[in-house]
């Protein structure tokens, strides 16, 4: 559930609300005389015991499995929700037979469920956990029961601390700043230094022999705001020379080694794309496609443990009153298996993966309006199961989540739905969300997730999301299957009217973190004029050009309608309207002015880019969530505007920008999984969750982390990121959602912009 686009302060602000004080920091002992130096105090037993030689001993009776034989104590404590925790105890029975060890919180699964063998000799036992949901005044429970004899079972030294963090630096990497893959022999050049030098300094280039083979000085920039550290630029664009292993030499420190290379994007052009088949659901993932580690059983098929995703009910209603304050539900289930899984967690989010679809249509389609690049996203270019059924791959996988999207739509005629107190009919809306009503621990294999998956209530931005993405399929896909364009184009239509009848039906901005994100988002007007948008340049009805011209946006300023610079999002769409209306044909009366905007809004970034503040060539001046997300989508406009102008300006703009999220920033951080030295490792992902367990792979080539985020708040970056500079607060932890998550939003962001780079 990646939260890009929410205010960060109102979403740390809902979850503070519901849960008490905030993480102790450091690592307090949880469990209160659990060395029984007090006596009993604070512990329970059936039946009951006493203390032994500062052991807690019990007279088990022999009885079968399942007997429920306890020792126990509840602790005032919160146990947060992706933190790691370790529980020591030792622990011995006269007779050996293993007892269960639990946290358990009804209606939640236990945080902790583990069985300890005991053997007459005191064992020393240690066991982590990671709660997947919050549990204030949690229990720790030993059930005792089960032994085929009778049995003295004695336990003591009971320790339970959260993780300590104390010890941990950030890696800054070394002070020359570069893109870690490398840069286009034809293209700007161009790394950070950070010195505290207020000169210029000499600086030399070596090949991967050691010869050194250009040199210069680099120009004193200044304060760089968003890490807090003095740089200098180093501009080595004149060298155009292709190799691999160069570095870059200046005031005794060298840079990670690069490639300068024509070729340089064409992998991870593919790797990009690659993750969305990885996040596919309904669908087995195929080993001898992405690799063995990767291979995984079809997730969410209805097969138990899952309970979805082929009939999925509505919420359920005491769930549901909390979120809209009135007891909403429906009287149908739906099929709504395919789609990608959203981010880390297995929820499917219609306006996360419309936009995330729509980038990859985006991808397509500019191969057939600039005419280059089709054959790197042809038919047989994925390693996906579609590689040979005719159809360009990029839209084989952009489909699977359109077929999921269709699928969330309310079926037509039927039953009135409870809405702000009335009765109404939302046939034709889409439902926003699905997912499962409560967390699940990371690692989660989808096939084995055991929740039960939801829908929750429609929404306006969900329904005209679907709009403007089917209606984007419908124009995409007629000339390869017009069957699927035919009906993408009646679902697009369908939902547009369904929006035009609810307009004001809005997602609430917290459903209290019942296992999945909120995305809520207030203003709908900018994905009214996408939806009229795409439907238009799909139809060339002119009465959706009336619709976008009564809508706000079409007046709007440019930093407005194109959210620059602080980056377009799931829930900022007006500007996949207007680079749309800009770059597809049609006979739209005002479209050099369209044109034209989005050489304003490129305009507006450059200067962000340009200013004497900024020595990252970032086109962002603040790091929300998913910031990596945020800068990428400006890139998009960037490059949109040098395929529109044809001017280098913007060109040698975008593939700067580019720089940044592969090492060329204040921790010199790639982050891109499989690409640059020091790449991110241990992103928050169910599926690539290998920090916390060694049995599931890390994440594949391709798979791009959050980044940066000045308000980052989880169990890891409260504990070390306190204080940090905007550019720096970043920890490359599993549990560190709101700076090291993956998202499909994100993915599609870097596949356009490395899919546009790779053609240059
Ligand atoms: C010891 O246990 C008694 C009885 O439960 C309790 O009142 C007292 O506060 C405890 N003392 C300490 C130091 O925990
Ligand atoms: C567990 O076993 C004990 C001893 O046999 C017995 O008294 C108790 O009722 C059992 N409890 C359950 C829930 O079976
Ligand atoms: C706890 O672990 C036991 C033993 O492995 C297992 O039988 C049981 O299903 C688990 N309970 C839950 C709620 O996961
Ligand atoms: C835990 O329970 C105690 C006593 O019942 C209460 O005072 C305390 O506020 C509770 N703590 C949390 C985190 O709910
Ligand atoms: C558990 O025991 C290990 C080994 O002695 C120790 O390093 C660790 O700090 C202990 N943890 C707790 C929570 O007591
Ligand atoms: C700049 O100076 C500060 C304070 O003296 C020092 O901690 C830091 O390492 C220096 N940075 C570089 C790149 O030399
Ligand atoms: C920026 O760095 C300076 C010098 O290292 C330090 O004194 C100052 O507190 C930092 N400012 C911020 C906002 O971190
Ligand atoms: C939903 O309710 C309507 C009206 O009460 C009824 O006609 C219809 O059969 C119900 N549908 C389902 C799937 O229960
Ligand atoms: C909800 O109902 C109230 C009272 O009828 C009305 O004033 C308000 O506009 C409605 N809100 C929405 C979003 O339809
Ligand atoms: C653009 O319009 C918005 C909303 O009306 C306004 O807040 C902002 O200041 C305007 N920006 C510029 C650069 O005119
Ligand atoms: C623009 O209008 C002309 C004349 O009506 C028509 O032939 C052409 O197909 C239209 N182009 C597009 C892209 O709709
Ligand atoms: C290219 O764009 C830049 C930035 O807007 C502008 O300054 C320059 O004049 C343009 N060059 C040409 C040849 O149009
Ligand atoms: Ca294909
Ligand atoms: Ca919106």
């Amino acid at each position: 559930m990646a939260r890009i686009g929410l205010i960060p302060a109102v979403l740390v602000a809902t979850v503070a609300a519901q849960v008490s004080p905030p993480a102790i920091p450091g690592s307090p002992q949880i469990i209160q005389n659990g060395a029984f130096s007090n006596g009993t105090s604070g512990w329970l037993s059936s039946p009951s015991g006493a203390v032994k030689n500062g052991m807690y001993c019990i007279d088990i009776p022999a009885s079968p499995p399942g007997n429920s034989s306890y020792l126990r104590t509840s602790y005032d404590f919160l146990e947060t929700k992706n933190d790691v925790y370790t529980l020591n105890f030792t622990a011995s029975s006269s007779v050996a037979y293993d007892i269960l060890v639990q946290t358990p919180d009804p209606p939640l699964d236990p945080n902790l469920n583990m069985t300890a063998a005991l053997t007459s000799s005191p064992y020393p036992f240690s066991m982590t956990f990671s709660p997947a949901n919050q549990a204030p005044n949690a229990s720790l429970e030993f059930i005792l029961g089960g032994s085929p004899q009778d049995a003295t079972v004695c336990i003591g030294s009971i320790s339970m601390k959260r993780i300590d963090r104390s010890g941990w630096r950030q890696d800054y990497g070394p002070p020359i700043k570069v893109n870690q893959l490398g840069y286009l022999p034809n293209g700007p050049k161009i790394a950070t230094l950070v010195s505290n030098t207020t000169t210029s300094a000499p600086w030399t280039l070596y090949n991967a022999a050691g010869d050194a083979c250009n040199n210069g000085q680099s120009s004193y920039r200044g304060l760089d705001v968003a890490s807090n550290e003095t740089v200098s630029i180093i501009d080595f664009s004149d060298f155009t020379v292709e190799g691999t292993g160069y570095t870059l030499v200046s005031e005794d420190s060298k840079s990670y080694p690069f490639s300068i290379s024509a070729a340089l994007y064409s992998d991870l052009r593919q790797d990009s794309l690659r993750f969305f088949y990885q996040q596919r659901s309904g669908i087995a993932i195929d080993g001898s496609l992405v690799g063995s580690q990767y291979a995984r059983a079809a997730g969410h098929v209805q097969v138990l443990p899952n309970k979805g995703d082929k009939v999925v009910p509505c919420q359920a209603i005491h769930d549901s009153l909390i979120a809209y304050l009135e007891p909403w539900t429906c009287n149908y289930t739906l099929d709504v298996t395919q789609g990608w899984y959203d981010a880390g967690d297995q929820g499917k989010y219609v306006v996360n993966g419309g936009i995330a679809a729509a980038q990859l249509l985006m991808e397509y389609e500019r191969t057939t309006y600039t005419k280059s690049g089709s054959t790197n996203l042809g038919d047989g270019s994925l390693r996906i199961p579609e590689r040979n059924n005719g159809i360009p791959d990029v839209l084989d996988e952009a489909r699977w989540e359109l077929d999921f999207m269709m699928k969330m739509q309310v079926p037509a005629n039927s039953t009135p739905q409870l809405f702000n107190g009335s009765m109404i009919d939302m046939s034709g809306m889409a439902h926003l969300k699905m997912h499962d009503n409560q967390w699940t621990p990371l690692p989660t294999d989808p096939s084995q997730d055991p929740k039960r998956r939801e829908l929750h209530r429609p929404s306006t931005s969900a329904t005209l999301n679907l709009a403007a993405v089917a209606a984007m399929g419908a124009r995409i896909f007629a000339p390869f299957d017009s069957t699927y364009a035919a009906k993408a184009l009646a679902t697009a239509k369908s939902a547009y009217a369904a929006a035009q009848r609810h307009p004001a039906i809005y997602a609430p901005g917290t459903d209290w973190d019942l296992g999945g994100g909120a995305y809520s988002d207030p203003d709908v007007s900018d994905e009214f004029y996408w939806a009229a948008a795409e439907i238009y340049l799909t139809t060339g009805d002119q009465k959706y050009v009336a619709d976008l011209q009564s809508n706000p946006y079409h007046s709007a300023n440019v930093t407005t309608l194109f959210s620059v610079p602080s980056g377009f999002s799931w829930a900022s769409v007006a500007a996949l309207a207007q680079l749309d209306l800009a770059t597809v044909p049609s006979n739209i009366t005002n479209h050099s002015a369209i044109v034209q905007s989005v050489v304003d809004a490129a305009d507006v970034l450059i200067t962000v880019q340009q200013n004497s503040s900024n020595g990252y060539g970032m086109f962002l001046t603040q790091y929300p969530w998913g910031s990596n997300s945020n800068n990428l989508n400006n890139i998009m406009i960037v490059a949109t505007a040098a395929d529109l102008t044809g001017n280098s300006t913007y060109r040698s703009a975008a593939l700067q920008g580019i720089d940044y999220v592969l090492g060329r920033n204040a921790i010199s951080q790639s982050y891109i999984r499989g690409y640059g030295t020091k790449q991110t490792q241990n992103v928050h992902s169910r599926l690539y969750a290998h920090e916390l367990d060694d049995r599931v792979p890390q994440a594949p080539p391709g798979s791009l982390a959050g980044g940066a985020n000045e308000a980052a708040s989880d169990p890891p970056a409260d504990d070390v990121l306190q204080g940090c500079a905007p550019q720096t607060c970043y920890v490359d932890d599993v549990n560190s959602y709101s700076t090291n998550e993956v998202a499909i939003n994100w993915n599609s962001a870097l596949a356009w912009v490395v899919g546009w780079a790779d053609s240059q």
